[in-house]
C-alpha cells in the first residue's frame, strides 16, 4: 500500500483507480465458440410482459426502459439545476489557415459556492452564412491536442499519466499539442460544412476514482460525503451530464443549429456519448466509436472486456447497481441493444476497428441489430443488414455502422463515414 502510495503521488500512475485488483477477473475471452448461449431481452417487451403493440406504446416502455438502465448502469444524474455563466468567448477569425472561425469559450458551473469551469474550443468553417450542424465530443488529451494551432491555452485540468512522459505529475505539457489532431479531422469537418464542439474530459470530471468530489459531482455532494447510494451516478454519468450543460450554453450561440449537433465519443467517451445521446434529446444524432463494453457491445457475449473487468478496474465509472451483474450478465434486464434503442428514433451510429477485439466489433455490430424492431416500429428503417458487414462496407439507415482494419482509434475514414452519416439525416432535414 505504501509502495501504491508513493507511486500514485509521483504520478507513476494515476490514481488508485489503476490500482484495482484485476486478480479475480479471469482472463478475456476471445473465441466466439466459447461464447455461452444468451437471450437478449426484448426492448419492445414492457417489465409487465407486454409488448409494445404500436409506435404510441413506445413512450411509456422508453420511460420504463430508461429508468432500468438509469438505476442500474449509468446511475442518477442530479435533478438540481445549476447556474451557467460564460467568461467573454476569445475569438479568431481566418484560424487554420483561413478555414475556421475559432471560439473558445469557459463556462462556469456553479452550485452552492462550487464553481467548474469547462473550456470549450469551438470550429465553424469560414465561409459558414448562417448556423451550421456541429459535432461535439469529449476529448482525451485537451483541447490544445486536437489541432496543431499554439494559441490554444494547456489545459490546466488533471490528466492520466502516459507513456512518453507528455504528461508531467498529471498535468499537460506542450508534448500534447495536436496529439489529438488524427482524431478530430478537423478540416475535413469544416470543410463539408460543420463545426466541431470539443471539451476535454477531465474538465468535467477527473477520470480517477477520488470518492467523487472532485469535477461536476463537488456541485452536488458535501464535502463530508462519503461512499455513494448504489444508484448514483459516476464518472460516464459526469461526462454526458457535462456534454449536456455545454448544449445548455450552445442554444445560444449565433454560429451553431442547436437542433443538429451530432454527439460522437470514442471508447470510454463513446460509453459517455451513447449515454449523452439516451439521457438528452436534444442530441440529434449519436457517434459511438469502439465504445465497447459499457457502451454498444452486446456484454452477454462476454468477449474482451466484460463487465467484471470494467467495474473493476473503473469503479468509479458506472452506478454501483451495475456490478450486480458482474460474471452474472444473464440477469440484465437490458443490454447493449437497449441502449442504443432508447436514442430511437433519432439516428445512431456505430463503428469498430478489426484489431478491437477488447471492444468487441461484432457484439457493437450486433447491438444495432437487436435495436432495429424499435427503429423500425418508429421510423420504417432501422440497420440495412443483419450479418456483420465486411471491412470497408459501410451500411447507414436510421441505424448506421462499419468496421475498419486497424487498431482501438478515430481515424479519417471513420470520419468520411460519420459525416456521410450525418449529411443523411442532418443535413437533409
Ligand atoms: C480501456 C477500457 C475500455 C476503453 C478504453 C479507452 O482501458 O478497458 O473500456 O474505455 O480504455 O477509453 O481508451
Amino acid at each position: 500500500m505504501k509502495r501504491l502510495r508513493i507511486l500514485i503521488a509521483s504520478g507513476l500512475i494515476a490514481s488508485p483507480c489503476l490500482a484495482q485488483d484485476l486478480s479475480k477477473v479471469p482472463p478475456a475471452n476471445y473465441d466466439e465458440s466459447k461464447i455461452k448461449p444468451y437471450t437478449l431481452p426484448d426492448p419492445l417487451q414492457f417489465n409487465d410482459g407486454r409488448k409494445v403493440g404500436s409506435a404510441k406504446d413506445w413512450p411509456a416502455r422508453r420511460s420504463e426502459l430508461l429508468e432500468t438502465v438509469t438505476r442500474e448502469m449509468f446511475g442518477r444524474m442530479p435533478k438540481e439545476p445549476v447556474e451557467i455563466s460564460a467568461d467573454t468567448p476569445l475569438i479568431k477569425k481566418g484560424a487554420l489557415g483561413g478555414l475556421a472561425k475559432r471560439k473558445l469559450v469557459t463556462l462556469h458551473l456553479k452550485r452552492n459556492g462550487k464553481d467548474v469551469p469547462v473550456e470549450l474550443l469551438i470550429y465553424t468553417p469560414s465561409q459558414a452564412t448562417g448556423k451550421v450542424p456541429i459535432f461535439m465530443g469529449l476529448n482525451f488529451n485537451g483541447n490544445q491536442a486536437v489541432t496543431n494551432e499554439a494559441d490554444i491555452p494547456l489545459t490546466k485540468s488533471w490528466m492520466r499519466p502516459n507513456k512518453n512522459n507528455s504528461v508531467i505529475q498529471n498535468r499537460a505539457t506542450e508534448k500534447l499539442r495536436g496529439s489529438e489532431a488524427t482524431r478530430w479531422q478537423v478540416e475535413k469537418i469544416l470543410k463539408n460544412g460543420y463545426g466541431l464542439v470539443t471539451i476535454y474530459y477531465g474538465n468535467i470530471d477527473p477520470d480517477f476514482d477520488d470518492g467523487f468530489h472532485n469535477g461536476v459531482h463537488s456541485l452536488f455532494r458535501d464535502p463530508s460525503q462519503k461512499g455513494r447510494s448504489d444508484d448514483e451516478w459516476g464518472s460516464v454519468g459526469g461526462w454526458a451530464w457535462g456534454l449536456s450543460r455545454s448544449l445548455d450554453y450552445l442554444q445560444n450561440d449565433t454560429d451553431i443549429d442547436a437542433s443538429k449537433v451530432a454527439v460522437i465519443g470514442h471508447s470510454r467517451l463513446g460509453k459517455a456519448s451513447l449515454w449523452a445521446g439516451i439521457s438528452d434529446p436534444r442530441f440529434a444524432l449519436v457517434i459511438a466509436n469502439n465504445s465497447g463494453c459499457g457502451g454498444a457491445a452486446i456484454e452477454r457475449r462476454e468477449i474482451g472486456e466484460t463487465v467484471f473487468r470494467i467495474n473493476t478496474a473503473f469503479p468509479h465509472w458506472f452506478s454501483q447497481n451495475f456490478r450486480k451483474y458482474n460474471q452474472n450478465e444473464d440477469k440484465m434486464p437490458f443490454d447493449a441493444h437497449s441502449l442504443v434503442a432508447l436514442v430511437a428514433p433519432r439516428p445512431v451510429y456505430i463503428a469498430s476497428a478489426e484489431k478491437d477485439t477488447w471492444a468487441d466489433p461484432k457484439g457493437e455490430f450486433l447491438s444495432a441489430v437487436g435495436a432495429d424492431p424499435v427503429y423500425r416500429l418508429l421510423t420504417g428503417d432501422g440497420i440495412p443488414v443483419k450479418e456483420m458487414p465486411a471491412l470497408s462496407t459501410p451500411v447507414m439507415g436510421q441505424l448506421g455502422y462499419h468496421i475498419r482494419p486497424g487498431e482501438h482509434d478515430v481515424v479519417a475514414y471513420d470520419w468520411d463515414q460519420f459525416i456521410a452519416f450525418a449529411d443523411k439525416h442532418l443535413k437533409s432535414k
